[in-house]
């Protein structure tokens, strides 16, 4: 049985992540670690809940300690906007964080790190469509470039040290129980929130803008099937492409009117646009298919359905 410990609990995918992994494995046997976020209630009262910071080696090896953790999921990140705002704290916590999570595996002999990547590590160099598993990873935001390195020091302990870590490039992720905080694609969980909310938005993109996005059931499957799949059957290990849908703003919009027709959209694009325009509009996941068999679920119009109809059950029970 893994002792699990997911740093970065509180946010969009560590919430969700670690229910799902509290139901899999049993509540007391994965730890959520918080940072300054408050914890839901749900994760509260599904098991334990501790205060970690990556950037704190020893409290992170505290806690180790504490609970006999085997397995390290890291979510803790600053994402794209955020980073390019303060690009010292995104080197910090996206690096140094990182770098203590693994010495500490290294140091426990811990079974398994999960250390997740993004599309961010690709730039205007890159293909932008169908982008290769294997191409020119020269990106231009701070983010991006501490997720490049992230990837080939996550690689570089499994060859080093023999150490299993994994890792894979998230799309544009979209889902209803936690907000994302600081990235680009959020305008793409927004728009949910702002159609349900005043039956208009306005897109801090261009209509035309489009992006890899996935939604969090795929997400979360995409991460379990990965941490499950046989270790020798790999070929890569930290920077799996994952594909599940790629669409325009304006295709998203559609999407939202084909179910709430009075909805209207408009489009101020800021600064956020550049970073939009320095990633792919999909991916080639071939590698993750023939490796560890991913196949995702959801189209856009299947996660339009199910996120108008959950955020409508929030508005109706008065939580946003
Ligand atoms: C962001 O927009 O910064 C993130 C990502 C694609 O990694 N959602």
């Amino acid at each position: 049985m893994s002792k699990i410990l997911v740093i970065g609990s509180a946010g969009q995918i560590g919430s969700e992540l670690t229910l799902l992994l509290r139901e899999m494995y049993g509540g007391s046997n994965v730890v959520a670690g918080i940072r300054n976020t408050k914890p839901s209630e749900k994760l509260t009262e599904s098991g334990p809940c501790e205060v970690v910071d990556a950037v704190d080696p020893d409290g992170v090896v505290g806690v180790v300690k504490k609970y006999s953790i085997d397995t390290i999921i890291n979510m803790a990140a600053i994402l794209s906007a955020t980073g390019e705002k303060n690009p010292m704290l995104a080197w910090n916590v996206n690096m140094n964080g990182l770098i203590n999570v693994l010495e500490v595996a290294r140091e426990f002999k811990m079974k398994q790190v999960l250390v997740p990547s993004s599309i961010a590590v690709f730039g205007p160099s890159t293909p932008i469509d169908n982008t290769p598993q294997e191409t020119i990873l020269k990106p231009t935001t701070i983010y991006g470039v501490t997720k490049v390195a992230g990837e080939l020091l996550g690689d570089y302990y499994v060859r080093r040290y023999g150490m299993d870590v994994r890792g894979l490039r998230y799309p544009g992720i979209i889902s209803h129980e936690t907000l994302p905080g600081g990235g680009t694609t959020d305008y793409a969980v927004a728009i949910y929130y702002e159609a349900v909310r005043n039956n208009r938005y306005t897109c801090f993109v261009n209509e035309d803008t489009r992006l890899p996005m996935m939604y969090m059931p795929d997400c979360l499957k995409a991460t379990i099937d990965l941490m499950q799949a046989d270790f020798s059957k790999l070929k890569h290990h930290c920077d799996y492409n994952v594909g599940a849908m790629s669409f325009s703003a304006g295709e998203l919009a559609a999407s939202v009117k084909k179910y709430m027709p009075g909805f209207e959209i408009s489009y101020e694009p800021d600064s956020r646009q550049e970073i939009a325009d320095s990633w792919p509009n999909s991916v080639d996941d071939s590698a993750a298919r023939e490796e560890w068999d991913w196949q995702p679920d959801y189209d856009l119009d299947a996660m339009t359905r199910d996120m108008l109809k959950a955020i409508k059950e929030k508005q109706e029970k008065g939580l946003i």
